[in-house]
């Protein structure tokens, strides 16, 4: 058993509760926890470890939704536009994935561990990111996704999600979870999306799905016109949307771990579902930002259940969760900053745990020993400012503990 120490210890439950010189004991999973000062009378004669001064101890981060298979993008896609973005995917898509070779892809998750990610929601659209995702020492929930919209070619896409898939399943293990990704709902025909979501339902897997990202999805999908018409028209010759949103999301009841990325131009009915749903919404604030998309309305998604997610570098600079975060701390404006700050900190662990479906993402007895710890670079005096200020200074970790592992001083 681990004993480790330090100024301030974020529980992240559910009443985001803050232990001011905490404490906590852990092997595999978190054994106990409680005050510096509880310790020493429960535990006299173990060594409690002290992290050193202004030091913060938090669950892992969760990163929900990321695509490493566009790992090798810098600056080859065109941003600014997401039609226009998605029209320089598909040009550039081959040699972007020929570049992400899995030396690069081991050095993103090697990053990941050193910004404290724990565990990775990883969208995988070919497969290529398998072996990285497999021995990664991260915790993986690994999304097979299916995507195309062309009636001739359902048979064939099918047969080759369920060959990805099947492979994903023989890997299965404690630390790679196989789940399946309809890709959105312009994007993936109707009989694709019932068939592996009567998969996944089956199988107890997660799912998640693009949803509601740009105005020229919304365009389409609720008047089959705006920015995406001549996309499907010259590259699909397909005149109408294939679905409806509300139609879409009614396809995905009974979905234990549910979550929907972006649902930025989500309006108030298919939020009402989204609620209904029990699923999550994962916000990607670079991607929409990179992308021309607008700007999620937090306090327009009531009590709907929120995570966060990097994207890929497809549609980001980084893949690190506080870089992110912080981000989206300077972006969300007309937000009460403490409250915000705190907001970001829970759905970046217990809401992507919750997206996920795992055991993680809260510090508390029998939750799978998922920690990192930090320094501030000085003295917080007010826990109504802790948020804020590992928001404001942290972007790496000293300590990333993965099921009680200490991945960063091996
Ligand atoms: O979330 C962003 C933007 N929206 C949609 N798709 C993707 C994103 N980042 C990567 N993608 C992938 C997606 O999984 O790009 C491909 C799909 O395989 C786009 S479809 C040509
Ligand atoms: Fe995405």
């Amino acid at each position: 058993m681990k004993f480790i120490s330090a100024n301030w210890l974020l529980t992240c439950d559910d009443n985001f509760e803050i232990i001011e010189n905490g404490a906590i004991a852990f092997d595999e999973k978190i054994i106990d926890i409680g005050t510096i000062d509880e310790f020493q009378i429960k535990y006299p004669k173990d060594n409690i470890e002290y992290l050193g001064e202004n030091s913060v101890i938090m669950p892992g981060l969760i990163n929900t939704h990321v695509h490493l298979e566009f790992s090798a993008n810098k600056t080859t896609l065109q941003y600014g536009n997401f039609v226009k973005w998605l029209f320089s995917v598909m040009e550039h898509r081959e040699e972007l994935i020929e570049k992400a070779t899995k030396e690069l892809i081991d050095k993103e998750l090697s990053n990941m561990i050193s910004n404290g990610t724990t565990t990775i929601g990883a969208i995988s659209s070919y497969g290529f990111d398998m072996d990285s995702c497999i021995q990664t020492p991260l915790n993986v929930v690994y999304f097979t996704e299916i995507l195309g919209s062309k009636a001739d070619m359902i048979d064939t896409l099918f047969v080759d999600f369920q060959a990805k898939l099947k492979s994903a399943i023989t890997h299965k293990s404690e630390n790679f979870i196989p789940a399946i990704a309809v890709h959105s709902p312009y994007s993936t025909h109707p009989f694709l999306i019932r068939e592996v979501l009567n998969i996944a339902k089956e199988n107890k897997m997660a799912v998640s799905a693009h949803f509601q990202e740009s105005k020229a999805e919304n365009d389409w999908l609720n008047h089959s016109n705006g920015e995406f018409e001549s996309f499907f028209k010259d590259m699909l010759d397909q005149h109408k949307s294939l679905t409806k949103p509300s139609d879409f999301l009614e396809q995905f009841k009974n979905i234990e771990h549910l979550s929907f990325t972006h649902c930025v131009e989500a309006n108030e009915k298919e939020l009402e579902q989204i609620k209904k749903l029990g699923a999550t919404i994962t916000h990607c604030p670079n991607s929409n930002r990179l992308l021309n998309n607008s700007i999620l309305n937090i306090s327009y998604l009531k009590d709907i259940p929120l995570a966060m997610g990097t994207d890929g570098l497809s549609s980001n600079n980084t893949l690190n969760m506080f870089e992110e975060i912080r981000n989206a701390f300077f972006m969300h404006t007309n937000l009460d900053s403490a409250a915000l700050a705190d907001k970001l900190i829970q759905a970046s662990t217990n809401g992507g745990a919750k997206a996920l479906g795992l055991n993680k993402g809260i510090l508390k007895k029998d939750f799978d020993a998922d920690i990192i710890a930090f320094q501030l670079p000085d003295r917080c005096n007010n826990p109504k400012n802790l948020s804020s200020s590992i928001i404001l200074h942290t972007s790496k970790t000293t300590h990333t503990y993965i099921k009680g592992n200490d991945e960063l001083n091996k």
